[in-house]
C-alpha cells in the first residue's frame, strides 16, 4: 500500500520542528468553565500558526484517541519508566514489573507497588488529566488509551465509559491462585500494616513522623515474610498480586476488545493524540499505527525530542514539546473550555 502521507522527517530539507519548548509543571487540580470557540493566546513559545492548525482540525475531528503514558503524570509527582525517574532502589522499574520478578521477590515487588500506591493516592491530577476528561465529556466518539495505573484520569473525573486502562491499576489486587478468581478494588494504605511506608519518631515538635524514602537505596527496607504480605480473602491462601498488566502478560481480554471495536467500528479516525510515552511498549505503541492507518493525523506530546521519533512523524502531524500538563490545555481549549484552579484562574 502507498502511505496516504510522506514520513516528515524523510523529507528533504523537512527538519521536525521543536514547537513547544515549556518547562512550567502544574500541580493543581482543575475544573472546567464554559467552553468557548476562540482560542486565547497561546503560551509565549508556541507559534500561533501551529496551535491554529491543530485547533482547526481538533474543531472538525469527530473520532479521536488518545494514547497516554506516564509523561502525562510526571508534573503530579510521579516518576516515568524510562529515563532518570525509572529507577527504584538499585532496580530498573520495568524489571520489577514482570511475574518472574514477583515469583523470585514478592516481598520487593510489593513494597515497590506499595510505594507507587502510596505516591499515586498523594497525588493529584494535573491540568492534562482534567483537559482530557473535559474532552472526553464533550466528544462523544472520544476514546482514551491509558498505559498508566495511577487512578489519576478516574480522579479528573475522566468519563469510564471512554477511558481504556491497558496496563490495569494499582487499585485492583487478584489472587494469583490459578483456581481462584478472585480480584477486588482496593484503596487501603498500607494494604496491609507489614507494608506501612516506615517513619521516623514522631517529631515532638510538629507532632508529625517523616516518612523514609524507600525508593532510596540506602533506606532500609526489611524482607517481608509472605504470610505477613497481602492474602486473599476468598481463598483464604493464595498470594495477592497488583492488578496490572506485567510484561509478558496479556492485557485484559475485555479491553482488547473494546479498543479492537472503537478502531473497527468506523472506516475513518481523525486525529491520535499521544501524550506523555515513550509509545515503545507493546500492543500499546501499536494503536498509533493503526490509526495512522484510518486516516489520523498524529499529535505527539511529550518532554523529550528524541521521543517524537519513535513511531515516525509524517508530513501533517504535530510534534509539541514540553510538559504535557502546560501543553495539552492549550491545545484542547478551543473544544473544553478555559480550565480554571479551583482557586482562580491558571
Ligand atoms: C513527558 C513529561 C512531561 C516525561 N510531559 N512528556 C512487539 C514487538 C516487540 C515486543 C513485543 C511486541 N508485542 C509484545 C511485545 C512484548 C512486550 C513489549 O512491548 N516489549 C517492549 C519493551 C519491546 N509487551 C508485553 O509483554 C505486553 N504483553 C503482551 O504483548 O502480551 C502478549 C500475550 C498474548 C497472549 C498471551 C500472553 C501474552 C505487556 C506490556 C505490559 C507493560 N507493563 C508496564 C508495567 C505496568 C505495571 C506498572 O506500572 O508497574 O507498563 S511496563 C511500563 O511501560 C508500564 C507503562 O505503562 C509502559 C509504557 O511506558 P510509558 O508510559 O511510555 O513510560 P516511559 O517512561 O517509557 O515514557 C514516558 C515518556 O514521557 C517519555 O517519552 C518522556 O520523555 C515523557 N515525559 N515527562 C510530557 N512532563
Ligand atoms: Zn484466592
Amino acid at each position: 500500500m502507498i502511505p496516504r502521507i510522506t514520513p516528515r522527517a524523510l523529507l528533504p530539507g523537512r527538519a521536525i520542528p521543536f514547537y513547544y519548548h515549556i518547562t512550567k509543571t502544574a500541580h493543581t487540580s482543575h475544573t472546567r468553565t464554559m467552553a468557548s470557540s476562540t482560542s486565547t493566546a497561546p503560551p509565549p513559545s508556541i507559534p500561533q500558526a501551529d496551535l491554529d492548525s491543530f485547533h482547526q482540525h481538533l474543531q472538525s475531528s469527530t473520532r479521536i484517541l488518545a494514547l497516554l503514558g506516564a509523561g502525562l503524570s510526571a508534573s503530579s509527582g510521579l516518576p516515568t519508566f524510562r529515563g532518570a525517574g525509572g529507577i527504584w532502589r538499585t532496580h530498573d522499574s520495568m524489571s520489577l514489573a514482570t511475574p518472574e520478578a514477583f515469583a523470585a521477590n514478592p516481598s520487593l515487588v510489593w513494597q515497590f507497588y506499595s510505594y507507587r500506591r502510596h505516591k499515586a493516592m498523594q497525588a493529584s491530577p494535573n491540568a492534562a488529566h482534567h483537559a482530557l476528561a473535559a474532552l472526553a465529556r464533550t466528544k462523544p466518539h472520544f476514546m482514551t488509551l491509558s498505559q498508566n495505573v495511577d487512578g489519576l484520569s478516574q480522579r479528573a473525573d475522566h468519563p469510564r465509559d471512554k477511558l481504556q486502562l491497558l496496563h490495569g491499576t494499582l487499585f485492583e489486587v487478584k489472587c494469583t491462585n490459578f483456581y481462584c478468581k478472585h480480584s477486588e478494588e482496593n484503596f487501603d494504605d498500607p494494604i496491609v500494616p507489614a507494608l506501612a511506608i516506615p517513619r521516623d519518631e514522631t517529631d515532638p515538635t510538629t507532632n508529625e513522623a517523616r516518612e523514609h524514602d524507600i525508593s532510596d537505596e540506602n533506606v532500609h527496607l526489611e524482607n517481608i515474610p509472605t504470610q505477613s504480605l497481602p492474602t486473599c480473602p476468598s481463598c483464604k491462601t493464595g498470594l495477592l498480586r497488583p492488578g496490572v498488566v506485567w510484561f509478558g502478560e496479556r492485557l485484559p481480554t475485555k479491553v482488547l476488545n473494546a479498543v479492537e471495536e472503537f478502531i473497527e467500528q468506523s472506516e475513518r479516525i481523525d486525529l491520535i493524540l499521544v501524550v506523555g510515552t515513550s509509545a515503545k511498549v507493546y500492543p500499546a505503541a501499536d494503536y498509533v499505527n493503526q490509526a495512522r492507518e484510518k486516516g489520523a493525523r498524529v499529535a505527539v506530546v511529550n518532554m523529550d525530542r528524541t521521543d517524537a521519533y519513535a513511531q515516525g512523524l509524517y508530513d501533517g502531524d504535530w510534534f509539541f514539546h514540553g510538559d504535557a500538563a502546560v501543553i495539552v490545555p492549550a491545545l484542547l481549549e478551543p473544544v473544553t473550555g478555559k480550565l480554571e484552579a479551583p482557586g482562580g484562574k491558571l
